[in-house]
């Protein structure tokens, strides 16, 4: 990259941490919380790494003023999470569960009193089970029931919280749980995969009026992992599976929500789930365009595949993080300029991060120096493409605290803060103070 250290940021620029329930709190069983999808999908051998739950996490329930002076010491101004909906709602829809409501009023009470920015998402993949037995997001009516918990949140919580987003990576959770069985229904089912899609899209446009019916000073978006899909080869058929890819992880869910169309594949095969008028319920134009981001992804052909494609290795010569996955910071600041130039739109990056398989040292120090090199990589990249006229107004870490990383489990961490499992003792990283350090200095605007 070039010299860029010195590109300067805008002085309110956003520096945050982001999570998400199922991923930190815990308390699976607490306070009437209901099962999720995932609580239900753990269960089963062969889905996740040791047959890790998120029954404990990092038991955030409990812990979150613990987590929140974490915050507090390496001076991050906003911090993202995300709301578990059977927790306030058990049995998906109808009578919500006053002691879960409570809980998020803590959390959000808390940060406010430490000057930190609450940023509330909706959704961040736990469909209460209950939902899912009614046909999850098969069934039309979820837009409806969406709304509904939308309404209820915007309601209980748009005093105190000004940004809330509907969806934290709608296609990761619809492909991966209808295309590719790795999520939570765990199906290969193409023609679910299209009717999926096409209701969270209807559930976006219902949350986000329910949002701004019912806290009208919100700043309301939606989050997508934007990562460019490159071939495997140069060959016809990989070129077109890069393609189709392509469309479902970048283009179906934000150009339907923004622009009103869905992208020429992928329309083809919606068209049969749609009801006239669909797109005018779908599309609403955002106050601001979440980006999480972490490296390239790579697609072949495959004719065997319900989809007809697959996803392909990274070439075997690119740089890697320790979890294998490839570290290519151009590859960041061309999707910030991309999306700026697509949509014209605020831009935060709600997630970025580098995974690992680490513990402390002889002397309990976790010197995570490659996740340091990433993200400091990574944020050069990020005042390469505000240099370029990108309008990018916020970075956050992804995450503040290892946790529960799905299909891997416990093993492959991502946060800024170590979690030792057996005494749920926090310890910060070197990462931990390099983001500190980052933040003091862009304040004081002393160079690092
Ligand atoms: O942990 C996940 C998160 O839930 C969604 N985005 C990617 C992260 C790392 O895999």
């Amino acid at each position: 990259m070039g010299d860029v250290k010195r590109t300067s940021l805008p002085h309110d620029f956003l520096w945050g941490v982001s999570t998400s329930s199922y991923q930190i709190e815990g308390a699976a069983q607490a306070d009437g919380r209901g099962p999720s999808v995932w609580d239900a999908y753990c269960r089963v051998l062969g889905h996740v790494a040791n047959s890790d739950t998120g029954d404990v996490a990092c038991d955030h329930y409990h812990r979150y003023r613990e987590d929140i002076a974490l915050m507090k010491d390496i001076g991050v101004g906003a911090y993202r999470f995300s709301v578990s909906w059977p927790r306030v709602l058990p049995t998906g829809r109808g009578q919500a569960n006053e002691a879960g409501l409570a809980f998020y009023d803590r959390l959000i009470d808390g940060l406010l009193a430490a000057k930190i920015e609450p940023w509330l998402c909706l959704y961040h993949w736990d469909l209460p089970q209950v939902l899912q037995d009614q046909g999850g997001w098969l069934n039309r009516d979820i837009a409806g029931w969406f709304g509904d918990y939308a309404q209820l949140i915007a309601t209980r919580f748009g005093d105190r919280v000004g940004r809330f987003a509907t969806f934290n990576e709608p296609s990761v959770f619809t492909l991966f749980g209808y295309g590719f069985a790795w999520h939570p229904p765990g199906a290969t089912d193409p023609a679910g995969l299209y009717k999926a899609t096409h209701h969270v899209n209807l559930a976006h446009g219902a949350g986000v009026d329910a949002l701004r019916t019912y806290s009208p000073s919100a700043l309301v978006g939606a989050i997508h992992n934007m990562q460019p899909v490159r071939p495997v080869s140069r060959t016809v058929a990989d070129e077109a599976a890069a393609t189709l890819l392509d469309e479902h992880w970048n283009k179906v869910f934000p150009e339907a929500q923004i622009l009103g169309r869905y992208p020429p594949m992928l329309a083809r095969a919606i068209e049969p789930y749609m009801q006239p008028g669909d797109l005018a319920r779908i599309c609403r134009q955002p106050d601001w365009f979440g980006v999480n981001h972490y490296s390239p992804v790579y697609a072949k052909a495959d004719a065997n595949a319900p989809l007809g494609f697959a996803w392909a290795d990274a070439p075997a010569d690119v740089p890697r993080s320790p979890i294998g996955w490839q570290m290519d910071p151009a590859a960041f600041r061309d999707t910030l300029i991309d999306v700026h130039r697509r949509y014209r739109l605020p831009i935060y990056v709600l997630e970025n991060g580098a995974g690992a398989v680490e513990k402390p040292d002889a002397a309990g120090v976790i010197d995570d120096r490659e996740r340091v090199g990433y993200l400091s990589d990574y944020t050069d990249a990020l005042r390469e493409a505000i240099a370029a006229g990108a309008d990018v107004r916020g970075y956050f870490v992804w995450s503040l605290l290892d946790n529960f990383e799905w299909g891997a489990g416990y093993d492959n961490r991502f946060g800024l803060f170590y979690v030792d499992y057996q005494t749920q003792r926090r310890i910060p990283k070197a990462s931990a103070r390099w983001y500190a350090q980052l933040i003091r200095s862009e304040r004081t605007g002393v160079a690092r």
